[in-house]
């Protein structure tokens, strides 16, 4: 009787602990390097529905940077700018803009214990950036720590158990720019998307499982997929529970520039491509964010007319996928909706996929050639063809 019970205690006490080498909470924020954060809190706000929420700046301390907290449902992004010449953090940011343009610096992550999850990551190879530290306001306490993983992007490992605040301790709330859309146009960040160099692939594949314990999701595109079409060779990581999910791309040789080389020309080096939100009326949001300017991919007709056939039914009926341009994929396990945006800044870097779960826990690999066919269009446009 007694033994029975110790094992039970041990499966789902320290048991359950100890198989999860790196336990994680989620995304805590995806952190943007921007020349214009003012104007980049309005675009989000505006055109993605976002509401702001905190603001750290010259009036409350900041003095060399100023950063936007925004937030729809549980996904975060923070921009920051530089706000004058400077030597302190605001080098790293000033030098991140000017090599990259505007970007994702940080991929924050949420721990339960900062210091346990830097110690895991140093001891098994991570470079670090910054050593565990507490932060303090009036709110409370949170424990930072940052790693270093692809090109100039980071991690933080945020723990932030007890903390009131609006984001971060120095941050103070802040009002809504605009009247935020009375339905929250996405609710949670679902994936965010690394782009390495060629032949680099399976080096961060194994960075992600050495350092955070993360395993590979059943899904990737190999150079079969990759000759045909693609251009484009891809894996996915994600933690033991599955909500913290990295998909990386290398380019593929084929016949035409891969866009993984368009985005490592124009970005100078790798760097976070796509941040993919989740939604659960993908057909309303598609409608809001195009009638507030937000430029999607195009799909030709043609992948309509067989569409039915392979995906069969799902929520949103065939005509209304093929009037917005949203694609369908389905797997073993259910479908999944999603719609690609164009980049949304000048250089042809990072963009932002919605996507609508129904089951699937794929990345949409029945749409890639589809989408990437939509993609070297876009490229061919640019004359990066
Ligand atoms: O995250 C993914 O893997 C999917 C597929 O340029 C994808 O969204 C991969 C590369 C790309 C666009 C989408
Ligand atoms: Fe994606």
């Amino acid at each position: 009787m007694t033994e029975t019970l110790d094992h039970t205690l041990a499966v789902t006490g320290e048991g359950a602990r100890r198989a999860d080498p790196f336990p994680v909470k989620g995304m805590d924020a995806v952190v943007f390097a921007v020349g214009n954060a003012k104007q980049a809190a309005h675009y989000y706000s505006t055109a993605f529905g976002m509401r702001l929420v905190a603001y750290a700046g010259p009036e409350n301390g900041s003095r060399e940077t100023a950063s936007y907290v925004l937030v729809s449902g549980g996904a975060r992004f923070v921009f920051t700018s530089v706000i004058k010449p400077t030597t302190g953090w605001g080098t790293f940011l000033a030098e991140h803009v000017a090599a990259h343009g505007d970007g994702v610096i940080d991929l924050a992550i949420e721990v339960p214990d900062a210091r346990a999850a830097y110690a895991y990551a140093i001891t098994h190879g991570a470079s670090g950036i910054e050593e565990p530290h507490e932060v303090k306001d009036e709110y409370g306490t949170v424990v930072l720590a940052s790693i270093a993983t692809y090109g100039d992007t980071r991690h933080t490992l945020v723990e932030r158990s007890g903390y009131t605040g609006p984001y971060l301790p120095g941050f103070a709330p802040a009002a809504p720019l605009v009247e935020p859309p009375a339905r929250r146009n996405f609710q949670a960040v679902d994936h965010c998307v690394g782009n390495v160099e060629l032949g680099r692939m399976n080096e961060w594949v194994s960075f992600y499982n050495d350092v955070m314990g993360f395993t590979n999701m059943k899904e990737f595109v190999g150079d079969d997929i990759a000759t045909e079409y693609s251009a484009l060779m891809s894996k996915v990581v994600a933690d033991g529970t599955r909500k913290v999910k990295f998909p990386l791309n290398e380019p593929a040789v084929g016949k035409k520039k891969s866009q993984i080389d368009e985005y490592l020309e124009f970005y100078g080096g790798p760097g976070v491509q796509h941040i993919a939100l989740a939604t659960n009326d993908i057909v309303a949001t598609v409608r809001a964010m195009r009638a507030a300017g937000v430029q999607f991919l195009d799909t030709p007709e043609s992948y309509y007319d067989t569409l039915g056939e392979w995906v069969g039914e799902t929520r949103v009926p065939l005509e209304t996928l093929r009037e917005l341009k949203i694609l369908a994929d389905r797997d073993e396990d259910g479908y999944l909706l999603q719609i690609f945006t164009k980049p949304v800044q000048d250089r042809p870097t990072v963009f932002f996929e919605l996507i609508e779960r129904h089951g699937s826990m794929g990345f949409g690999k029945g749409n890639f050639k589809a989408l990437f066919e939509a993609i070297e269009r876009e490229q061919a446009r640019r004359g990066n063809l």
